[in-house]
């Protein structure tokens, strides 16, 4: 090896060093500062259970006027081969509950599977808009995406059908 190349090699080397004395530390900042990413698949679905009158009665409150997302079908309405029968349904997202940490990255992957419409929207702790209001078709696959910034409780919540279809995205501090 001639003294020129050997020169360059330590000059290659010496750089290297310097490199590390002086980028290294960044470069560990830079590690930290990365955020964690959560990939969430969801759902949205319709649950629904049914009963006849001889065996329970129908309930005193209509379940419809306690949310949007439930529905109530009377006997008479809910089958008419069964007069008796009668039927509640709610929907829902799935899961409907989750755990981040502050500063990560939320990338929701959402599929309507009942339900033609749903008007959805994500809110801060504070209640500010992070994801705005779009409509979500059944069928379709949508995804969408948030940085949890505050610790607390980020909400998912469909207009459509409010106040119980909703997801809580709770947030532990960092
Ligand atoms: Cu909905």
């Amino acid at each position: 090896m001639g003294s020129a190349k050997v020169l360059k090699r330590l000059g290659t080397l010496a750089g290297v060093a310097l490199f590390g004395i002086i980028f290294l530390p960044d470069i560990s900042l830079a590690q930290k500062a990365t955020a964690t990413t959560h990939t969430i698949f969801m759902t949205a679905f319709e649950v629904k259970g049914s009963t006849t009158s001889d065996k329970l009665a129908p309930p005193s409150v209509n379940p419809g006027d306690l949310s949007k997302g439930y529905e109530f079908k009377p006997p008479g309405k809910a089958d008419k081969s069964n007069p008796k029968k009668w039927q509640v349904s709610s929907y829902r997202f799935s899961p409907g509950f989750v755990v981040v940490r502050q500063g990560n990255v939320v990338k929701l992957t959402v599929f309507v599977v009942n339900g033609d419409e749903h008007e959805v929207r994500i809110t801060d702790p504070d209640g500010r808009e992070v994801v705005a209001m779009r409509k979500w078709n059944r069928g379709r696959e949508y995804k969408v995406s948030f940085v949890a910034k505050k610790p607390g409780s980020y909400q998912m919540a469909c207009s459509t059908h409010a106040p119980t279809m909703q997801a809580t995205f709770l947030v532990l501090p960092k």
